[in-house]
């Protein structure tokens, strides 16, 4: 049905139980009005970028396909947030139960300060583009072009996928 739109979404979690707020995340998208959860990658732990001494993330990403728009689908993804304990600060990259990004939505290109589309950042982060690679191979990321193609160009930092079950 044409007027529901792929969008991509970016999981990540470094504090509390990792593992277990993921999978509530997950379902929480799964519970959003007029969405429904498409595809959700391995998980992957990888060493924080940013500050060396926080605990390892684990990161995966999601696929949806929604009839919210944009502006709505985010403030969903704030709320979700919230909802697992995630406090903001004025300090960016501190430790953080739940991080929800807005990766891709449809062709969009938009640069807003409340949202950046695609994701300013994922070009460079391959525990962002590794999982969303495992999940749509062949997709173009607006403004980037393939998803193999920015695989290749971004630096690896010591990603690792896990198996299940998780230890
Ligand atoms: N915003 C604009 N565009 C978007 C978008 N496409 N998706 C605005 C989500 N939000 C977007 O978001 C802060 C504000 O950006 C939102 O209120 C929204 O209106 P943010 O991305 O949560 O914040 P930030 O300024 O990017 O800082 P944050 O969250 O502290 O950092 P990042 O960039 O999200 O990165 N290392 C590993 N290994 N794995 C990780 O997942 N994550 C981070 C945090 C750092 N290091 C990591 C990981
Ligand atoms: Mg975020």
């Amino acid at each position: 049905m044409q007027w529901y739109k792929t969008a991509y979404i970016g999981l990540g979690s470094n504090l509390g139980d990792s593992r277990a707020i993921l999978d509530s995340a997950v379902h929480a998208l799964s519970l959003l009005p007029a969405t429904r959860l498409q595809v959700i990658s391995s998980f992957y732990r990888s060493p924080p970028l940013g500050d060396y001494g926080q605990p390892d993330y684990l990161n995966a990403v999601a696929s949806i396909s929604t009839m919210l728009d944009p502006n709505v689908l985010l403030d969903s993804l704030l709320t979700i947030e919230r909802e697992h304990g995630r406090v903001r600060g004025p300090q960016r990259w501190i430790a953080r139960t739940l991080d929800l990004d807005l990766l891709v939505y449809d062709d969009f290109v938009m640069q807003t300060d409340e949202l950046w589309l695609p994701h300013r950042e994922m070009y460079k982060r391959d525990f962002v583009l590794v999982p969303l690679l495992e999940i749509a191979p062949g997709l173009t990321v607006p403004g980037y072009g393939k998803i193999e193609s920015m695989v290749e160009k971004c630096p690896r930092r010591g990603l690792e996928r896990l198996v299940e079950p998780v230890e």
